[in-house]
């Protein structure tokens, strides 16, 4: 037995060795104790096989070679052990635990219970089978490789920069959809025999935790019982506003691309500037509402400046902490990953992560000299700047309040960044510029539209349709169907070419084979709003009742006040119920579209005229 197992064994021993006569106050006090030097040793020894998981993982993931990717798998499996061995003493020693008095101690076991089974439920054959399952789905993913339109026989087009290159910049309808059908056959067709098994093994996990499918099992992470129908209800309140956007986006798109609409009012995914059609600001110069006022896409300038990858995330550092909050570590700089290497293969979609040691934090980033890669750098800075901030949390509540507030961090200051006044500031935009006009704001908002409202059906039906899947409401024949009837029914859109049951389109996008939850994604667009509008209004940059401060022109650089109101709600990591943490960023405890709507008030009024004006009425068949 491994030595650190044998350890925690011990530690159970001893604590067990004592006697005692009933279940009185005293004992459960004592027992108390003993559940909080269990813990103590349980973090020692939980953060070690948490970073050998993590430092394996990253090697594989910044080298994608057999030899890496076996030992991340045995050093994925020995955490899994030792969780499962973790699990097994809490479960015994400590049955009475809901019965302690110390709240954070019942939150503490009873999060260990839960995480130390779905590591390891399964017995450890059938767990490394599921983690090798894992791999492959996401290998498939990783280092696919098309080949061009202009030469089929030219078949070394990657993912990034490659074809979302192709996605964001051709306007020749045929190439676009030539770069959607390689995407999709050469991922979603190889990965789909996989798929079936992957859902059968998440169920059976779900299932010993004692929750009815995997669906549900992500669920738990929002910790509320009505958390789906506050979702729908969120969804139902915003999807006017999405419709409106639709139908402005049809009526302009049918400008350049005519002959690729019909009766139906469905936009075809290939021509919305982005893969998965999934945020449209890729096209923003297609729609633009007047062309000839101030347009913020900075990629331009950022190019003639120099701008380098390494400089974008020293802006972001800068923006961080100009509000008072952490600067990344020496650590940070020297080991992360912010280009694309030439010399191997390595997992492209943009990650941070934490290393469990409380000093090793880097980012995984393929980035390009692009506005749009800065948002994300912003992204992923928000990510490790959570990470910093609950550091000193024990390991079990290093996290985030819930999936989506880790996802809404960066968004959240990026709001700010991306404002034409701040634009100037950072000297991204001619300081002579007018930016103070409704036409040049509507321009803006409409920008930020194509990438947040656009968003809203799929960060939603991502995880509709595998809720779907696992809980058996759709059989494997119907996997392809069921995607394209989600696909038209919340987005509006539909395939470029045809679709049959041997594909698997879902599959072609990353967090379906890497196995990663997507509401969150939803619930950060939502809530990043709800913040924002809370840091403006600490920042004093935004008032309610003077027109001249609306809330999309706010920038909270440099508002310390705004950067520690934030920085208390980080820090709680994942110690509360995340509607308190929301509290203390926000002064609210629920999630709320008021926010978001509120941003976004002068362009949803004018896209209802607009497309009154064109005739354009939202909706479709
Ligand atoms: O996956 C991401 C981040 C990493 S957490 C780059 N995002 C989603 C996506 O790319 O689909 C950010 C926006 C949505
Ligand atoms: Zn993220």
């Amino acid at each position: 037995m491994e030595w650190r197992v044998a350890a925690i064994i011990s530690l159970w021993l001893i604590a067990g060795a004592y006697s005692f006569p009933s279940v009185s106050d005293s004992f459960e006090n004592d027992l108390e104790s003993q559940a909080r030097l269990f813990l103590a040793e349980y973090d020692r020894q939980s953060s070690e096989k948490c970073f050998n998981a993590a430092n394996a993982n990253w090697n594989y993931a910044t080298d994608i070679r057999d030899e890496t990717e076996k030992i991340k798998l045995q050093k994925s499996l020995e955490n899994s052990k030792f969780q499962k061995e973790a699990w097994k003493n809490i479960t015994i020693q400590f049955k009475t635990r809901e019965n302690f008095q110390d709240p954070v101690l019942v939150r503490t076991l009873k999060k260990i219970a839960i995480i130390g089974t779905s590591a390891s439920a399964l017995p450890e054959e059938r767990l490394k089978e599921f983690k090798q399952l894992q791999n492959t789905m996401s290998k498939i993913y990783s280092t696919a490789k098309t080949c061009a339109y202009e030469d089929v026989t030219e078949c070394n087009l990657s993912l990034d920069p490659d074809l979302t290159k192709i996605m964001k910049e051709s306007r020749d309808e045929q190439q676009l959809r030539h770069a959607w059908k390689e995407w999709h056959d050469k991922v979603g067709v190889p990965i789909r025999q996989y798929y079936k098994p992957y859902v059968d093994f998440s169920n059976e996990i779900a299932k010993t935790n004692n929750f009815s499918d995997a669906g549900a099992f992500w669920l738990r992470e929002y910790e509320s019982e009505t958390f789906k129908e506050e979702i729908e209800q969120l969804w139902q309140t915003l999807k006017p506003f999405y419709q409106q956007m639709h139908a402005y986006v049809r009526a302009k798109l049918r400008d350049t691309y005519g002959d690729q609409f019909t009766e139906d009012g469905l936009i075809p995914a290939h021509l919305l500037g982005n893969m998965w059609a999934q945020s449209w600001e890729n096209i923003y110069s297609l729609v633009v509402p007047f062309p000839e006022k101030t347009s913020i896409d900075v990629t331009e300038q950022m190019k003639q400046q120099g701008y380098t990858p390494l400089k974008m995330f020293q802006v972001s550092d800068e923006f961080f902490t100009s509000l008072g909050l952490i600067p990344m570590p020496p650590e940070f700089w020297k080991e992360s990953l912010l280009e694309k290497p030439n010399d191997r293969e390595v997992v492209c979609h943009a990650s941070a992560w934490d290393f469990c040691n409380r000093k090793d934090f880097r980012i995984k980033q393929c980035t390009v000299v692009t506005t749009k890669d800065l948002i994300t750098v912003h992204h992923e800075m928000g990510h490790v700047q959570y990470y910093l901030q609950y550091k000193d949390q024990p390991l079990i509540f290093r996290r985030g309040a819930n999936p989506g507030f880790h996802e809404a961090v960066g968004d959240t200051l990026a709001l700010s960044v991306i404002t034409p006044k701040h634009l100037k500031e950072i000297g991204l935009l001619d300081d002579s510029t007018p930016i103070d006009d409704y036409e040049t704001s509507i321009n803006f908002l409409l920008s930020m539209a194509l990438e947040k409202i656009a968003f809203l059906p799929f960060g939603y039906l991502i995880d509709k349709y595998r809720w779907d899947i696992f809980d058996g409401t759709v059989e494997p024949s119907n996997y392809n169907a069921h995607w394209w009837k989600l696909r038209r029914e919340y987005q509006g859109i539909k395939p470029p070419v045809e679709r049959s049951e041997e594909n698997f389109d879902a599959g072609a996008k990353y967090h379906v084979p890497a196995d990663v939850e997507y509401l969150r994604y939803f619930v950060s667009k939502v809530i990043q709003f709800q913040f924002h509008r809370s840091l403006c209004l600490e920042a004093g940059q935004y008032d309610p009742e003077d027109p001249r401060k609306p809330l999309h022109n706010c920038d909270i650089y440099r508002s310390k006040a705004a950067g520690s109101k934030l920085a208390a709600g980080l820090a709680m990591g994942s110690s509360r119920p995340w509607p308190e943490a929301m509290k203390v960023m926000t002064g609210q405890d629920k999630m709320d579209a008021s926010a978001i709507r509120e941003y976004f008030k002068p362009l949803e009024d004018w896209l209802i005229l607009q497309n009154a004006k064109l005739a354009q009425p939202p909706g479709w068949q």
